[in-house]
């Protein structure tokens, strides 16, 4: 295979980094920012793993210009980034902060001045506390907050961002969050998962609609965490389980936004926890997308018996115990082009957590930088084959707060000393440049 080169990427590919809220903000309740899930979940003891919480995390609430500087400085065109809900709206409904929009403003326009492409998430998972207090995701009055949420944070910066995504990952707000409990809300209900995953997908659609009423010129989509499944081996047990988790891990999410509806096969095995369906609400949730985000860290492999012993793979393993499986993205992607019809993808989300070694100052992570390589390579090799990918976001841009995880899990490409709030290149984060500036300039 020859080296990878940026050259080899149309000129209109976006390169970015990714960011969100809740894991390097800090600033928990500074200048009228409300608490979120997130505040709350990190009280109740032995839920994160290092007991930590992210009322400091990065300190980018007031670090934030060093901070797009060190993303200026890595020459990506773009940097993906979430609002915290409950800092510009505290309760979540009703009236809006404007020291928290002042923030945003700053931010944004602190992209702009440095030529950074605003890639803006509204929701990535602290919603307001006073939101759940009236049961949150599971009550479909909480679509509408999000709606008139979405317009306001659109007319204040729809004209100034190039995306707006509505929802990072409804797979790990309905199931990591309502389903198995690891995550905020911490609840532990089938039924609510899916009823939560129904009002995501609600509220993403008819937001979408409400912000293009408005006038909003912005790209707008929605971001999944996708995986392309495999069974572990052929016994027919083993494809059956793996259809089931294909079904209920990738069809479910994708299926209402690409074609109105859910699959067959999963809402007959969900019984008595199907969602409640009002008449339109799948025609809602279908809009055009200017484009879909997906997340991808690594394949699932399924077996209907013994969980799948990762170890017996022979690939390399993060810190967060997840297989390096470059090749399942290009798996994936060829897959939703074999299956839908697509918009643009880009893929929003693609990194690891490995331990650094550090140096003399230096920071030596080649792992991770062999890591985001080798996916790069993925995706391009997936448009060698015909899939439309307009861009690709590093996670992270800085190490941050690993929800459950706590700051143990380091994904970013930049280094946070917690102690001093430092930051420093890593080797990867070296790589990263490196390779975006090796870029041909045009006519050369
Ligand atoms: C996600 C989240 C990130 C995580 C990352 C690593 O996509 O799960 O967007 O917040 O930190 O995925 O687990």
């Amino acid at each position: 295979m020859s080296p990878l080169s940026i050259n080899d990427f149309p000129e209109h590919f976006t390169w970015g980094v990714a960011t969100s809220a809740f894991q390097i903000e800090g600033a928990a309740d500074a200048d009228g920012k409300g608490p979120s899930i997130w505040d709350d979940f990190c009280r109740v003891p032995g839920v994160i793993a290092d007991a930590s919480d992210g009322r400091q995390a990065c300190e980018h609430y007031q670090r934030w210009a060093d901070d797009l500087d060190l993303v200026a400085d890595l020459g990506v065109d773009a940097y993906r980034f979430s609002i915290s809900w409950p800092r510009v709206q505290p309760l979540g409904s009703g009236a809006f902060n404007e020291a928290g929009f002042a923030f945003y403003e700053r931010l944004v326009d602190g992209m702009l001045a440095r030529g950074l492409k605003p890639f803006l998430t509204l929701n990535h998972w602290d919603l307001p506390s006073a939101l759940q207090a009236r049961g949150g995701w599971e009550n479909r009055d909480t679509v509408q907050c999000f709606v008139d949420y979405a317009c306001e944070v659109a007319r204040r910066l729809g004209d100034r961002v190039t995306s707006i995504c509505t929802h990072n990952e409804p797979w790990v707000i309905a199931v990591l969050g309502h389903e198995s409990g690891i995550f905020a809300p911490g609840i532990k209900s089938r039924a609510a998962a899916i009823q939560v995953a129904h009002h995501l997908f609600l509220s993403h659609g008819l937001a979408l609609s409400a912000m293009r009423a408005q006038g909003c010129k912005a790209d707008m989509g929605i971001v999944l965490n996708l995986a392309p499944i495999n069974a572990a081996t052929d016994a027919e047990a083993d494809q059956a389980a793996a259809r089931r988790a294909d079904g209920g891990g990738l069809r479910w999410y994708v299926e209402p936004l690409l074609k109105g509806e859910y699959p067959a096969d999963v809402l007959q095995e969900l019984g008595a926890d199907a969602p409640r369906i009002l008449p339109g609400d799948m025609a809602s949730i279908q809009v055009p997308l200017d484009f879909l985000g997906v997340n991808y860290y690594m394949r699932s492999v399924v077996s209907a018996g013994e969980p799948w012993d990762l170890k017996t793979s022979g690939n390399e393993i993060t810190d967060m115990g997840w297989e390096v499986y470059p090749q399942g993205l290009t798996e994936l992607l060829l897959r939703l082009h074999r299956d839908y019809t697509l918009p643009p993808i880009f893929i929003t989300e693609n990194g690891a957590a490995f331990p650094d070694e550090v140096i003399n100052q230096q920071v030596h992570d080649s792992q991770r930088q062999r890591y985001i390589a080798r996916h790069i390579a993925a995706t391009l090799e997936a448009m060698r084959q015909g899939v439309r990918v307009d861009g690709y976001f590093v996670w992270s841009l800085l190490d941050n707060f690993e929800w459950s995880s706590g700051y143990a899990k380091r994904f970013g490409i930049v280094r946070v000393d917690y102690d001093t709030q430092a930051r420093s290149l890593k080797d990867s984060a070296l790589w990263y440049r490196n390779f975006l500036t090796s870029k041909r300039k045009p006519g050369n």
